[in-house]
């Protein structure tokens, strides 16, 4: 599989090197865990993507919030990498015999997640206050930010039509061949309370391995947020590192791969260093995609050649450690 790794024992955090991780899904969820086991909980704010939440049976469900918390208090089903471990489906198998909608599992631990998180936005609480407080009682430490707190569905342009997110990647299965998307209303969203100070505050910026189109775009795209990022690169050079979604031409898991292709993009880590464009200064790429390394650099990019694929915490721990220690400073 992956390349022979280096060793990092002896890496030792930097002293006040505050990181702030943008994440969606799976694999963004992953890399948070990975940093979050090895950086003092007050150093680490993960922002978490909020495009692809819906409301379902009148609840209102922010999966890529869940994923992120849930891995993070290690209370995730390890499989499928979303919902949550030991988890019992007698609700949905009651809806199923009602006839409802049962495409989109809700098991009956996670429904008490979207059933108090419903209740407490009716109540008038925001979603960053849930989050905060969801955080508390699950026992992360880790500061974790939804990106706003304005509703801004990701719309999915494809050849069925216009599709909501989940419509499209639960219930189509991500067949439909994409061709845009659409954050709606985002003009008017605003980043949740913390998020510009943290990225204000940060040494360094990390965009996970997550669907760059979908998980991390949304959250670029956030007035203030990709400028903030933006000025601080140039203002007082923060290292800002991208971790590829794609290695050898396809994803772990997600269709970001697919997307590219259906968006006349060639799927490629080369194609995802492009895709963020001058917010970079470094990428990691996995060693199945090193001899793309001269290509990336000549992007003017530091870059890290390791093995990408996160198999356990344990490797979640090792690629965090890596990208700290080898992208992590201003050198
Ligand atoms: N993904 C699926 O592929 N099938 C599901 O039935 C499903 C249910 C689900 C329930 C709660 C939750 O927080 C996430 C869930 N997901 C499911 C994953 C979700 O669609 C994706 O994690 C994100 O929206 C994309 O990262």
């Amino acid at each position: 599989w992956g390349c022979a790794l280096t060793d990092t024992d002896n890496f030792q955090i930097g002293r006040s090197q505050r990181v702030v991780a943008l994440a969606g899904g799976v694999g963004g969820a992953r890399l948070a865990d990975g940093l979050a086991q090895m950086m003092p909980a007050d150093q680490l704010t993960v922002i978490v993507n909020v495009g692809d939440d819906f409301s379902h049976f009148g609840l209102h469900i922010s999966p890529d919030l869940d994923t992120v918390c849930y891995t993070l208090a290690q209370m995730d089903n390890t499989e499928t990498g979303w919902g949550l471990a030991g988890e019992t489906w007698h609700t949905l198998e009651s809806l199923d015999r009602l006839g409802a909608e049962t495409w989109f599992h809700l098991g009956d631990h996670d429904l008490a997640t979207h059933l108090e998180r419903t209740r407490r936005m009716q109540a008038g609480d925001s979603l960053s206050q849930v989050t905060a407080s969801f955080c508390q009682h699950w026992g992360v430490k880790t500061r974790v930010l939804t990106a706003t707190d304005h509703k801004v569905p990701t719309l999915v342009y494809t050849n069925e039509g216009t599709l909501s997110f989940q419509e499209y990647f639960v219930h189509r299965q991500c067949i439909p061949s994409v061709s845009g998307f659409r954050f709606e209303d985002i003009e008017h969203a605003r980043p949740a309370p913390g998020v510009l100070e943290a990225l204000f505050q940060a040494d360094l910026v990390i965009l996970c391995p997550s669907n760059p189109w979908v998980s991390i775009d949304p959250i670029l795209a956030i007035q203030g947020i990709r400028k903030t990022i933006e000025d601080r690169r140039r203002k007082v050079d923060l290292p800002v590192v991208a971790v590829s979604p794609i290695i050898a031409g396809h994803t772990v898991k997600g269709p970001a791969a697919k997307m590219y292709q259906e968006m006349g993009l060639t799927p490629s880590a080369l194609t995802v260093a492009n895709h963020y464009g001058s917010l970079l200064s470094g990428f990691v790429m996995d060693c199945q995609d090193a001899d793309a390394e001269a290509n990336v650099q000549a992007l003017g990019l530091k870059t890290l050649i390791t093995d990408t694929i996160m198999r356990d915490r344990a490797g979640r721990k090792r690629l965090a450690e890596e990208i700290m220690r080898r992208l992590g400073d201003k050198r």
